[in-house]
């Protein structure tokens, strides 16, 4: 299978015939082999009713249903498993995001990325979303060092070795650049035409940001400590109780010179830092042993592999 189109959907009945007609459009004149798989998440519309049909029509539409609503991550997750094609693009289902962009896109793949994310350059959407887009966009890529402007962006294009090396669960779509990058994968971004909404609604709201913000959080923390907590835990908490430990014995310092030093707030600090510090190392300690009991199952991301030609134990091409 030379192409694969992921597709997950909530609610976009209206949408999704036109969107397969028009991927169909884009696709077909390439001469490729190609398949669309729609993750339908829930739906409570009648979008199970125009996948099944489009499945009936057409033999390179698999449709896999989730009994209720588990989020677009799980969506990706599933439908990354079930992509068979070299190059796995996905794509929001409700029309803004452009088919005629796909070839294009795969044109930058095969120039020699790994990742190729569009860039809704001009957004058709209303302020009140661009501007929280573009100061959140702005934090991401200062922060996770990955230089590209619309991380969100549904449309991207990606090799089929990243999307199976990458594992994307809890809300984590949203850093699929973030994660391929960290795993050795080149990334990209081309700028892609964005349409306004023309049929069902939104989805996401304004709590999308702060989430988001938790989920940079996670993303951070994973890629430096999720095989070392007691690095971050056990620095902070040697520097608190340090600084504890130095308070401390200044006051006893002069506790032993005759000053009287139970009414000092200094005293209160230092025993406030002490405490937190030791609180923060046992953290660190509790983190290890997590990290202890899951450490091999972390699994390391091997970016190419020279196997022996015989075809030796473990090669799983
Ligand atoms: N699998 C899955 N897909 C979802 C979920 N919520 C939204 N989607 C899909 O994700 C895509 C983007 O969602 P939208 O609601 O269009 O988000 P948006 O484009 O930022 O918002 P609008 O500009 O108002 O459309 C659409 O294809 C939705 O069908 C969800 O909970 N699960
Ligand atoms: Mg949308």
């Amino acid at each position: 299978m030379d192409i694969s189109v992921v597709i997950p959907l909530l609610n976009e009945a209206d949408s999704l015939r036109e969107l397969y007609e028009r991927i169909d459009g884009a696709l077909a004149p390439l001469g490729r082999e190609w398949e669309v798989i729609f993750i339908n998440d829930g739906s409570t519309d009648s979008s199970m009713d125009v996948l099944r049909t489009l499945h009936e029509q057409n033999e390179n539409v698999t449709v896999l249903v989730f009994g209720r609503n588990l989020g677009k991550s799980a969506a990706l997750s599933v439908g990354f498993k079930e992509a068979a094609g070299d190059v796995v693009f996905t794509m929001d289902a409700d029309l803004q995001d452009d088919p005629a962009e796909l070839p294009r896109m795969l044109e930058v793949i095969e120039s020699g990325y790994d990742l190729v994310s569009g860039w809704k350059r001009e957004r058709k959407d209303p302020l009140s979303k661009r501007l929280p887009s573009k100061l959140y966009n702005a934090v991401t890529s200062r922060l996770s060092g990955v230089g590209i402007h619309d991380m969100n962006c549904g449309l991207k294009a990606y090799r089929g070795q990243v999307v199976k090396t990458i594992r994307v669960y809890g809300e984590l779509h949203r850093y699929t650049p973030v994660l391929a990058q960290w795993a050795g994968f080149t990334v990209t971004e081309v700028p892609v035409k964005h349409h306004a909404r023309q049929y069902g609604s939104s989805k996401f709201g304004a709590e999308r940001f702060l989430r988001g913000f938790f989920d940079l959080l996670t993303v951070l923390f994973l890629r430096r400590y999720v095989t070392r907590p007691l690095h971050l835990f056990g620095m902070l908490g040697a520097l608190l109780f340090s600084g504890g430990f130095l308070a401390g014995l200044y006051l006893t310092v002069l506790k032993f010179m005759g000053q009287a030093i139970g009414r000092r707030p200094l005293l209160t600090l230092a025993i406030l830092l002490m405490v937190v510090g030791v609180q923060f190392i046992s953290l660190g300690l509790l983190g290890e042993m997590v990290a202890n009991l899951k450490g091999s199952d972390i699994s390391y991301p091997v970016r190419e592999r020279l196997g022996r030609k015989d075809g030796g134990l473990g090669d799983n091409s």
